[in-house]
């Protein structure tokens, strides 16, 4: 059994490769192709229609005595969370990179994922078979910018012909001095052998290579091209000896997690989910997500081709399990396994207002982009209860013109868009620190609760970081209920900061608490005007926290990406001025063997849309321009200010009292 997934920079061939690997398996008789919108994963009406993967799918196939599922993700970087769910339940991966654009902004992002969270990874290069495919070139390519320990499995003959070829290597000396250069960097029995000039036979380099790379520390690449199949069988023998098989114990705890969620024919929810370990079987109960529950009606694997239905489903396999009402995407299945709720990729940095065309339309929109966060949780639903309107968190245009789409397809609501505006952070600034006293005069609640805010520390190049809640007050001071009812207002209150966006990378320290008890036991009646309850703290906490944070002061950033944009040489001259305009900083400059141009640099996420749409024109249609999120900045010129969806306006404590001592 092994989990496979396949990851590329867009249009790089991973739903084709998928295809090929399929048919050389013999699951399916005849090649689909993406560009006549008949695949096997490419199978949702949009994705037929635009060419391009929008949800990860699972298909299956057997090769030798193993089973592989594999797992087509979409490229494009609108569609990114779906790559991160399904990292989470990968024993092993295939990155696709294209032998004409060599390593791409989003292969560099996956890749230094995939090396972060240990997973063994073939490489495999598409598309020999197009005019300017390179071999060498590629090769250090993927070792200058992905990382050193590559080791081409082979080579090419052919190249940028129909007739392009893939022969594996066998022993040549040269591959196994190659071998050894890599290998020995790991492994010091083997270097020490190199040194003294032994003979080191050659099953004993394979034998290490497959171990390391079942370590993520080497990682060998292959050529070929999903369209002509070649290379497809040699990476399909690399799969299974290469790859670790999936590893877990069918009787240990029930342990898995979620990393699809769709709806069946009937809307009924079906969960797509990883054991790794436990076996589950039909009318059982689960726990997910921590606390909710339900039980299992139907179970099915994917088994070489064909889902089948089946009675029960152990570690190790991905399974669709129905019956399981309340599950959401990224839940945990069972006991916290491997798989938690870590963010590997940035998160959404725009944002757009859902407006029904129809305003009668209003509330079963709400129902339906509820629907649709429970599948994706990074369109990050945003309801404004003063305005009565719902924004979405977005990574880019081609995820709206989706949402928009599937909202008409699958639920008959035609909708528009308000303008889409970047989503910024908020960072403190300095230390800031208030407190409430229980039973003064400023202070309307029964509650005592002062608290401390600070910069989280060496944040610096961190995408995000959630904010650090810790305890200054001694455990038992206050009822465990109270002390979680602070917690909870503190990260909820922080969503709003005083610009109104959230802030991040921050520590919240409880400096102070206070409560009354309930009078029963003293006086032997309950006197609740005296006692304090969770609501005191609920309602005290957003109050100190704003004045603590007011002290402390924030910054505002704004997302940035990176850019790496090729143009012909005489173009140059008015696209920086362009790129000027937008607020973009070039910082270096390449020129390739054509005289074409590279500029790569910093762009703020807000410009990327714009830069996009002039590109073209200020090219005659040359220009390529590739983006990945890189890091938050400080705003430069007028911070935006983001407006408040709560009734929580900072000047709240006021306008409480207020109420309070009119009441
Ligand atoms: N010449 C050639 N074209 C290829 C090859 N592999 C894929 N293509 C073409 O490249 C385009 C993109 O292929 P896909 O398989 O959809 O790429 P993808 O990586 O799945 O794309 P996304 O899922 O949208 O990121 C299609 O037009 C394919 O026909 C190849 O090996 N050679
Ligand atoms: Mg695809």
């Amino acid at each position: 059994m092994l989990n496979l997934g396949i990851l590329a920079h867009v249009d790089a061939g991973k739903t084709s490769l998928t295809e090929r690997l399929l048919y050389a398996a013999g699951a399916i008789d005849e090649v689909g192709s993406v560009d006549d919108g008949n695949t096997q994963t490419d199978s949702l009406a949009l994705e037929r229609r635009r060419g391009i993967t929008i949800k990860s799918a699972v298909v299956s196939f057997a090769v030798g005595g193993t089973t592989v599922n594999l797992i087509d993700t979409p490229g494009h970087p609108d569609f990114i969370a779906e790559v991160e769910r399904v990292l989470n339940v990968l024993d092993g991966a295939v990155l696709v990179v294209s032998a004409v654009e060599g390593v791409q902004a989003q292969t560099r992002v996956l890749m230094r994922t995939l090396r972060r969270l240990g997973i063994p990874t073939l490489v495999f290069v598409n598309k020999i078979d197009r005019r300017g495919a390179r071999q060498d070139g590629i090769v250090r390519e993927l070792a200058d910018k992905l990382t050193p320990s590559v080791v081409a499995m082979g080579a090419t003959a052919g190249l940028g012909t129909g007739a392009a070829s893939f022969t594996p290597f066998d022993g040549a000396p040269a591959f196994a001095s190659r071998l050894v250069d890599v290998l020995a960097e790991q492994d010091d029995g083997l270097l020490a052998a190199y040194v003294a000039g032994e003979e080191i036979p050659y099953a004993r380099l394979r034998a290490e290579l497959a171990a390391q790379t079942g370590q993520a520390l080497a990682h060998p690449v292959f050529f070929g091209s999903a369209i002509t199949g070649a290379g497809v069988d040699a990476l399909m023998a690399g799969i299974e000896e290469l790859l670790p098989a999936a590893q877990g114990d069918p009787a240990g705890p029930v342990s898995g997690t979620v990393f699809k969620v769709e709806r069946g024919q009937a809307g009924e929810k079906i969960a797509y989910a990883r054991l790794f370990s436990g076996t589950v079987s039909t009318r059982d109960r689960l726990t997910f997500g921590g606390d909710r529950e339900g039980k299992v009606t139907g179970i099915s694997v994917f088994d070489g081709g064909a889902a089948a239905r089946c009675p029960s489903v152990g570690a190790g396999r991905i399974a669709r399990l129905w019956g399981l009402a309340d599950v959401r995407i990224g839940d945990a299945i069972g006991l916290p396994g491997k798989a938690g709720p870590q963010e590997h990729f940035a998160p959404p940095s725009l944002e757009t207002v859902v407006v029904p065309r129809r305003p009668a339309d209003r509330g079963a929109l709400h129902l339906a982009l509820a629907q649709l966060a429970e599948q994706d949780p990074l369109i990050g639903l945003r309801q404004d209860d003063l305005r009565q309107e719902v924004s979405v968190s977005l990574y880019g245009e081609v995820q709206k013109e989706v949402i928009q789409a599937t909202l008409l397809d699958d639920f008959g609501l035609d909708v528009a868009f308000r303008e889409t505006t970047t989503i910024c952070v908020e960072r403190p600034i300095g230390t800031g620190e208030a407190f409430e006293l229980i039973g003064t005069d400023s202070n309307p609640f029964l509650a005592t609760v002062g608290l401390r805010v600070e910069p989280a520390q060496g944040v610096e190049r961190r995408a995000t970081m959630s904010t650090e809640f810790r305890l200054e007050v001694e455990l038992g001071s206050l009822p465990y209920s109270f002390m979680r009812t602070i917690e909870e207002t503190v990260r909820e209150t922080l969503r709003q900061g005083l610009h109104g966006w959230q802030v991040e990378d921050c520590v919240v320290t409880l400096t102070h608490s206070g409560y009354w008890a309930r009078q029963s036991h003293m006086g032997g009646v309950f006197d609740k005007s005296m006692s304090s309850t969770a609501g005191d703290f609920r309602n005290l906490t957003p109050l100190v926290l704003m004045a603590a944070l007011r002290r402390a002061g924030t910054r505002v950033f704004e997302p940035a990406h990176r850019f790496r944009l090729e143009l012909p040489a005489d173009t140059l001259g008015s696209v920086l001025p362009a790129l000027a305009r937008l607020g973009a900083v070039p910082r270096t400059r390449t020129v390739g063997p054509a005289g074409e141009v590279g500029v790569e640099g910093e762009i703020p996420a807000a410009s990327v849309h714009e830069l996009e749409q002039r590109l073209p024109g200020l090219t005659r249609g040359e220009g390529v321009l590739e983006c990945a999120f890189d890091r938050y900045q400080p705003v430069r010129g007028p911070i935006p200010e983001r407006p408040r969806t709560d009734h929580n306006p900072l000047n709240r404590k006021e306008y409480l009292l207020h109420v309070v001592r009119r009441v």
